[in-house]
């Protein structure tokens, strides 16, 4: 039986670390392809070689939902559009990592339906690294933007982050490093005989 792909979806607030996760979980995906390519040099294994596509805030923003800002529905449109794309990329084959703060249940109750009327498998990863920690970190100082009301609806400062009620992992990145995190990605994906 030949790979199906996923998407593995990241929801957390700005800051706690979903991109950076993301990033570091393709890179890994990666080189445990290669590894496996060298060792067995098999076509029977090709079912672990799996491409991975990323898509964040980064390339979607800028792109397909260059019309849409924050509000609700704005951002309810935007996860459905991307949900949309990343279950294309998931039929496709691949694994494709969606970072997105996505606040709303209703939302992400939406991005698993797209994915699971259709038989794509869906993983929801909740990087639950604290508002503290990430009002801490702020690397582009939208915190203090927001604080100082320069920056409206900023999820949550004055915007709601409902958590998950769902999701199949849980992380925290103020705890965690980024390695831990990615391995216990690894180790669900291993789990449930993705890898
Ligand atoms: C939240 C905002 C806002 C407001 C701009 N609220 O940390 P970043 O900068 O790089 O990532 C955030 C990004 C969030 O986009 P998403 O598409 O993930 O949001 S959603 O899922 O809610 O549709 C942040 C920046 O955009 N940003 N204004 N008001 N984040």
């Amino acid at each position: 039986e030949g790979f199906r792909g996923c998407t593995i979806w990241f929801t957390g607030l700005s800051g706690a670390g979903k991109t950076t996760i993301s990033f570091a979980l393709e890179r890994t995906l990666n080189k445990v392809t290669d590894r496996i390519f060298t060792e067995f040099n098999s076509c029977d294994n090709f079912q672990l070689g799996i491409p991975c596509y990323g898509l964040d805030g980064d390339n979607i923003r800028h792109g397909l939902c260059k019309n849409l800002g924050f509000s609700k529905e704005d951002r309810q449109e935007n996860i459905r559009r991307v949900a949309e794309v990343a279950k294309l990329f998931a039929d496709s084959g691949m694994i494709c990592l969606a970072a997105f703060i996505s606040p709303f249940q209703e939302d992400r109750l939406d991005a698993r339906k797209i994915h699971e009327s259709e038989n794509v498998k869906y993983i929801e990863v909740h990087v639950n690294t604290s508002l503290e920690v990430c009002e801490q970190r702020d690397p582009k100082q939208l915190y203090k933007k927001a604080r100082a009301g320069q920056i409206r609806g900023f999820t949550g400062i004055d915007s709601a982050y409902e958590p998950p009620e769902n999701a199949e992992i849980v992380l925290d990145a103020g705890k965690d490093g980024v390695q831990e995190c990615v391995q216990k990605v690894l180790d669900y994906l291993e789990s449930v005989g993705l890898l």
